[in-house]
């Protein structure tokens, strides 16, 4: 049980942060304006900026699932593990992450820089704006973040003390059931609109598709693979432009962090732009956007195999040659494909939905779920044969086809 603390509020903050002598300096707590602005599902997170321009951002894990209150208690020790996740990617990215400024492990406060000006990429998404280069970003993250604290980089022991010390359950437990056990049953959790009743059904009667997700759910349970984010989504990027009008991005809230598989990471970017691209296609956004789209996903790819290949030839240990980096990439972008379409299908039927979906109008809003829910089921029982990011990207066309031309499944 985590001992009483105090929870933050926009005007405790400035004295917060004066009795904090690790972020003495970084901000004038006499002028400083603060905001709680925290829009995910677990935290507190509090932009404060002072007269001078100058900001931070601090982050407070309460003690309980935010979206839901506190009849669902929930580790405020999750802190710890996004210490970790930024403390690593501190290390492998620091370009790619807020300045890290450290933890409060009694208050369960992570301090970082407010990056001000810069949104959330998925509110970008949902309204067209296009941010060229930020995709790359996601995969340079992943690979890096993956290689680093993996034994491909670290000698043995030093990775298993690693593997214990970010040993992450709670939050694991989060994903274990939001994304493969309860979309697939009856929860409580669960929710959609009525006209996507059928589409939810065929999909729970499908036992290959069950089994795979099994499998899924099993991989990411027991692959000790490295150090991932484990909930990269595209909630989980802020993002601006750079000068020439190219995007600049940064990856935040790693407090699923453990050490899992890799695959899992990309996955849940593909599965986010997924959502994207089916908000695009029923909102028949201009086509400059939706191209975009359609190759943001191999781009994300092609970066992490890019990174992966360059930091390869780095490696300490000759055990790991270079056949073997060809066929576990290829691995890795199979389990890319079917995490990507476990994450994506927890998104329409789940606990803890998309704005992506969840802001269109009902009939667009059930033609996208269902497009979503078809592409990603596809993903999962066929990832192997699939196997490339191009693949899966035909199989969206194809259902997108389908979709519009046939509409969704109805009640009988
Ligand atoms: C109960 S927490 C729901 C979701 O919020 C986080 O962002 C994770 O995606 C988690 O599954
Ligand atoms: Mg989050």
């Amino acid at each position: 049980m985590a001992s009483e603390y105090e929870i933050l509020t926009p005007d405790t903050v400035p004295a917060y942060i004066d009795s904090n002598p690790n972020l003495a300096g970084i901000v004038d707590t006499s002028t400083l304006e603060v905001a709680e602005v925290g829009d995910g599902n677990l935290n507190l997170v509090f932009v404060c900026r002072d007269a001078a321009g100058n900001g931070i951002c601090l982050k407070q894990s309460l003690p309980y699932v935010r979206l839901v209150g506190e009849a669902w208690p929930l580790t405020p020790e999750r802190v710890i593990a996004e210490a970790r996740g930024l403390a690593a990617a501190s290390a492998a990215t620091p370009h790619l992450i807020p300045a890290y400024y450290g933890v409060d492990a009694e208050q369960h406060v992570l301090a970082m820089e407010n990056l001000m000006g810069w949104e959330i990429w998925r509110g970008k998404l949902n309204d067209g704006f296009i941010h060229r280069g930020i995709a790359g970003l996601l995969g340079v993250y992943v690979a890096n973040l993956a290689y680093s604290t993996s034994v491909f980089a670290l000698d043995q022991m030093e990775v298993k003390e690693r593997v214990v010390e970010a040993v992450n359950p709670e939050l694991c437990r989060i994903t274990e059931q939001l994304v493969f056990t309860e979309p697939y049953i009856e929860h409580d959790n669960n929710s959609f609109l009525d006209e996507l009743a059928p589409e939810v059904e065929a999909l729970r009667s499908d036992e290959e598709l069950r089994a795979e997700v099994g499998m899924m759910k099993f991989k990411f349970m027991t692959a000790a693979e490295a150090l991932i984010h484990a909930d990269l989504h595209t909630g989980s990027v802020m993002v601006s432009f750079k000068d020439d009008g190219s995007g600049d991005g940064r990856v935040i809230d790693p407090e699923f962090a453990y050490y899992g598989p890799v695959g899992f990471d990309l996955g849940a970017v593909f599965g986010n732009f997924l959502a994207a691209r089916a908000r695009a296609v029923v909102l028949d956004r201009p086509a400059e956007f939706q191209d975009w789209l359609a190759c943001v996903a191999q781009e994300t790819w092609d970066a992490f195999e890019a990174e992966m290949r360059r930091l390869w030839s780095d490696r300490p240990d000759a055990t790991w040659t270079q056949a073997f980096l060809d066929s576990w990439l290829a691995q890795i972008q199979k389990d890319s494909i079917g995490f990507g379409g476990c994450k994506a299908n927890r998104r329409i039927i789940g606990l803890a939905k998309v704005s992506d979906i969840e802001t269109l109008e009902p009939a667009d809003r059930v033609k996208a779920a269902a497009i979503v829910l078809r592409t990603a089921s596809t993903w999962i029982k066929d990832r192997d044969r699939l196997a490339t990011v191009a693949a899966s990207n035909g199989v969206f066309d194809a259902v997108v086809a389908d979709v519009m031309r046939d509409g969704v499944r109805e009640v009988e």
